[in-house]
């Protein structure tokens, strides 16, 4: 049988782009802000030609416009392990493992996202994806009952089931069975205003911790916030208010610098909405749930270990000079201790590439295709660099940070302080709920480098010469 499959980037693309206009309708301040962070962009890109000029180089101008990422929290290892064969249709593997339970969050989480530059070329959407750990319900009977909840849901259209099995018997779906697919698996990010529980019950979960109600109380994982990607935090920061829009205290993540390293993030809070909960004899009351928020993020260039160590190091560092976390009282002290604490960190390219703090991808340059010779002494990499034969642009940081999602989270439960979890991470667990390993994002972002540089030597002729 010859079919023509569509790929997975482009479903991932049509995906990203019907998750984004339903959230546009379902939370019209996600709207607001993405015409803040579009007229943030035009006036960065109109300000900074050598900026644009860097994008348009590594292509990625052309997928700033579309960039987005999303959370969901979803409830148990079975909606986990097929929400993983959901996304896999899209071409999203489940990334790195993030531990939020030191932060007081009962959740442990993964980022299901394309792993390959040509792929996060074509789409970038990644869905950060949460699973409550219940056995941080103390009481045990609360804990039995949000089980027995969980366990009668079925948060996925019969349909997507089974196109997901076509897709992984066939090994890719056609152009019609891709867009029902999209139509399909959007129904499972839906908002839903009529709980699945009582409003008694629901009080009793939101008693325990605010997002165990909204992990157990309602139909679906509804998608709580999407994030555009804008080239200036800071700008968009001061933007938000000015807009009516009610910005959280501090922007996570590292300060701002010349050469942005890693994630910087900020959100406005989450709204409060009307939902109906279920009753016994049948009618409904009315109450209100707060869990859905929009978010603004600013990526810069991936760190190696030894950089993300540093980072870890400097974060800690400045957090520990104020007590407690950043909030609207001590803001503008904490993101002081941030630029002292990171003054050590070096901030040009140049430094981050040879002190191996951060990746890089290679191109050759106008010299290089004019003709390189391959002459002696400017066979390696380094060499290849100073004579201008190739040049380097920093790789952008694809993940996310512990740190900052607690942060978000944190901003949209709520100010009460949240009690740490005296329990370990445990990725062992969490990959077995998912039933797949999660892979090392650092392994991804040493591939794409290396690929980049045997381009280059290729290109340049001069493979097998090093
Ligand atoms: C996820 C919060 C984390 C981010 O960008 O770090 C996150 C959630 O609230 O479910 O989205
Ligand atoms: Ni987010």
């Amino acid at each position: 049988m010859s079919q023509s499959f569509v790929s997975p980037d482009q479903i991932r693309a049509w995906f990203s782009r019907a998750m984004s206009d339903m959230y546009k309708l379902e939370v019209p301040l996600y709207d607001t802000l993405m015409e803040l962070v579009a007229d943030v962009n035009a006036s960065v890109l109109a300000e900074q030609p050598e900026l644009a000029a860097q994008l348009t180089r590594t292509g990625e101008i052309e997928r700033l416009d579309v960039e987005r990422h999303g959370a969901i929290r979803v409830g148990t290892a079975q909606e986990l392990s097929t929400m993983r064969r959901v996304f896999a249709v899209m071409g999203m593997q489940p990334v790195g493992y993030y531990d939020l339970s030191p932060a007081g969050v009962p959740v442990h989480s993964t980022a299901f996202r394309a792993t390959h530059e040509a792929s996060l070329q074509a789409s970038p959407f990644r869905v950060f994806t949460s699973l409550l750990r219940l056995e941080l319900i103390a009481d045990q009977a609360l804990r039995e009952k949000a089980a027995r909840i969980l366990a009668a849901r079925q948060i996925f259209t019969p349909r997507v089931l089974e196109l997901t099995e076509r897709f992984e018997t066939q090994g890719g779906l056609s152009d019609a069975d891709a867009r029902e697919f999209v139509n399909e698996a959007l129904h499972t990010f839906r908002w839903h205003s009529e709980a699945t529980v009582s409003l008694q019950d629901y009080s009793e979960l939101h008693g325990q911790h605010r997002l165990i109600a909204d992990v157990v109380a309602f139909k679906g994982p509804h998608i709580n916030h999407l994030t555009p990607r804008t080239l200036d935090i800071d700008q968009a920061q001061a933007e938000m208010p000015r807009r009516g829009i009610a910005a959280k205290a501090v922007i996570e993540g590292p300060p701002p610098r010349k050469c942005p390293i890693l994630l910087r993030q900020t959100s406005f809070k989450a709204l409060e909405e009307s939902v109906l909960f279920a009753s016994a004899n049948g009618t409904s009351s009315a109450g209100t749930h707060t869990a859905r928020f929009g978010e603004i993020e600013q990526r810069g260039v991936a760190l190696t270990r030894k950089g993300r160590d540093l980072y870890d190091q400097l974060l800690d560092m400045a957090r520990s000079r104020i007590s407690g976390a950043p909030n609207e009282g001590n803001a503008a002290a904490y993101m002081q201790n941030l630029q002292e604490c990171f003054a050590t960190f070096p901030d040009d390219y140049a430094r981050l590439r040879e002190q191996g703090l951060a990746y890089f991808r290679y191109f050759v340059t106008e010299k290089g295709r004019a003709g390189y010779t391959g002459a002696a002494g400017e066979s390696d990499l380094q060499s290849l660099v100073e004579q201008g034969y190739i040049s380097y642009e920093p790789l952008v940081y694809e993940d996310f940070l512990p740190v900052s999602a607690a942060g978000i989270f944190q901003s949209n439960l709520g100010d009460k302080a949240q009690a740490e979890y005296a329990v370990d991470a445990s990725q062992v667990a969490f990959e077995q709920a998912l039933g797949a390993p999660v892979q090392d994002e650092l392994a991804l972002y040493e591939e794409t480098q290396k690929r980049s540089i045997a381009e280059c030597l290729q290109a340049l002729g001069a493979a097998g010469r090093l």
